[in-house]
């Protein structure tokens, strides 16, 4: 295979011309619908997942999460499967976006602050902090992989700030 040089400011050319400078310019401040990229520093409540096949299926475990809005969670994803997953962590509307895109270019990548590419037996992690409310989801994008069953779901609910967790879950509200 050729490999063919461009010059940064060529490139830089060739993507205003193909209209690609906008989005790369937004990734900024990106914007990303299951709330934002967490700092490694501050506490953050460890849920791991594990990625595996099994049963002519593809897995994540746990598959459901419950967070409170604010909280910051580092997931530790571990690939305990024999294939290559992926763990992206969206709104549903994004990951089926994301996943169309990836039927097109099924050898992409992930190194994102809200997703992981991660090969049979490694782990990554992803910290994160859950600032909306809603339903969210955590997905593999290879082709196939979702509709196997590699998707996962998180409950952001709104708490006040004095709840503790009593379970999964659950949370117990100190009075004032
Ligand atoms: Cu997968």
């Amino acid at each position: 295979m050729t490999t063919i040089k461009i010059p940064p400011f060529a490139a830089l050319a060739i993507l205003l011309a193909l209209g690609l400078a906008a989005p790369l310019a937004a990734h900024e401040g990106a914007h990303f619908s299951a709330g934002q990229p967490g700092d490694p520093k501050k506490p953050a409540r460890i849920i791991q997942v594990t990625m595996r096949e099994g049963d002519g299926k593809m897995m994540f475990l746990p598959n459901r999460v419950e967070v409170k809005r604010g909280e910051q969670v580092r997931f530790m994803i571990r690939n305990g499967g024999l294939l290559a997953h992926e763990f992206i962590l969206a709104s549903t509307d994004e990951n089926l976006k994301h996943a169309e895109q990836m039927m097109k270019n099924p050898e992409m990548e992930h190194d994102d602050p809200n997703g992981k590419s991660v090969a049979p037996g490694k782990s990554s992690e992803i910290v994160w902090r859950f600032t909306k409310t809603g339903q969210f989801e955590f997905g593999c994008l290879i082709p196939g992989h979702r509709e196997a069953g590699m998707i996962g779901t998180v409950g952001a609910r709104a708490g006040h700030g004095r709840e503790r967790a009593i379970g999964p879950g659950r949370w117990n509200c100190d009075q004032d």
